[in-house]
């Protein structure tokens, strides 16, 4: 038979997990292979709606507004209730913590089985869904710690992110791509909607370590820091010679595009928003330790985003994130 003919391996997101953990955690039971399989269920489902959003009653504003004060969008509701129920029937989680909630989700107090934390954005950016800008599902998870006493649910979920023994992102667009992270380096799967089955498409993904694009929304200039400012009066100078700026004002697509390509995603702090606007649990923990086993780099301004120890659910945090040289040149302006 000709091999060169043979279609290429079909390698899914399950099989991976269990290749890779056969090689690297040859005591793993499995069961971070099943939690995930609850992640790539909903953000299939999660996919079709968006697929869908104009034809089906998908779109606008349920009319109410989330802890976060944001507006929320029928499909932030969707996606929220599709991950809390793709995740419940799996036993091995005990608590959800959503962008969406006020409140964490306690499924089961943490046992030996019960011993997941996942933390995610239900459907990141949803304000441009009804123009067909790309958004996304950012999920990070958490072990529960040793020796908290029972009912002390926030020991368990505000821990640094250096704990995390996972995150990924989904980002719903021309296809639909989910990538992951171990800590065993970052892996790219894509949706094929042929067989209903997340296909591999990169494996161990390095972020350039140089990259001309930065990612920052400008029309905050006045509000940011000093420092801030000298940098965009650089980054736009004969000196710096030749950067572009690109702004999508959707997190999870900025960031893709920052990890394929290199650059710089900045959403700094501003006179109104002293921390900033993006999450720190949900948001830029997961992408932060993505973007360091890619071989980048993300900190708040002041120190590395994994090291930050959360002390609210909903915390914010300033976040430039990004090609490691690039993310360096901020901050040599930002603390010049
Ligand atoms: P701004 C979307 O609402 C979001 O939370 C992120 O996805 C995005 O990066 C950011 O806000 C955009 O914020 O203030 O530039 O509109």
């Amino acid at each position: 038979m000709d091999r060169s003919l043979a279609t290429p391996a079909i390698k899914t997101i399950q099989q991976h997990i269990l290749e890779r953990q056969r090689v690297h955690h040859p005591d793993a039971t499995g069961e971070f292979s099943w939690l995930l399989g609850a992640v790539t269920l909903a953000t299939k489902i999660i996919a079709d709606q968006v697929r869908r959003a104009g034809l089906v009653d998908v779109l606008g504003s349920t009319g109410d507004t989330n802890v976060q004060g944001e507006d929320v969008q029928k499909l932030d509701i969707i996606a929220n209730e599709t991950i809390a129920r793709s995740l419940g029937y799996r036993d091995n989680v005990g608590i959800m913590v959503s962008e969406e909630d006020d409140e964490p989700r306690i499924l089961k107090e943490l046992d030996a089985q019960a011993r997941y934390i996942v933390l995610f954005d239900p459907l990141d950016g949803s304000s441009n869904i009804d123009v067909n800008v790309s958004i996304g599902t950012i999920f990070s998870i958490l072990q529960r710690r040793e020796g908290v006493a029972a009912g002390k649910v926030m020991d368990h979920i505000l821990q640094p992110g250096y704990r995390q023994i996972a995150a990924g992102y989904v980002i719903y667009s021309s296809s639909t791509v989910m990538a992951y992270t171990t800590g065993d380096g970052v892996h790219m799967f894509t949706l094929d909607p042929a067989i209903g089955a997340y296909r591999l498409s990169r494996e161990g993904v390095v972020m350039p370590p140089v990259g001309k694009t930065y990612s920052i929304n400008e029309a905050y200039y006045s509000l940011f820091p000093g420092g801030v400012q000298k940098y965009l009066e650089w980054v736009k100078s004969d000196e710096a010679g030749g950067y572009g700026l690109r702004y999508i004002g959707s997190l999870v697509a900025d960031f893709h595009r920052t990890l394929l390509k290199g650059g710089v995603f900045l959403y700094p702090p501003t006179t109104n928003a002293p921390q900033g606007k993006l999450r720190l649990l949900y948001e830029a923990n997961p992408l932060a330790f993505i973007a360091e086993q890619a071989g980048g780099m993300a900190t708040d301004g002041r120190q590395r985003i994994l090291d930050k120890t959360p002390t609210a659910l909903h915390e914010r945090t300033p976040l430039v994130i990004g090609s490691k040289a690039e993310v360096d040149r901020v901050m040599s302006f930002w603390h010049a």
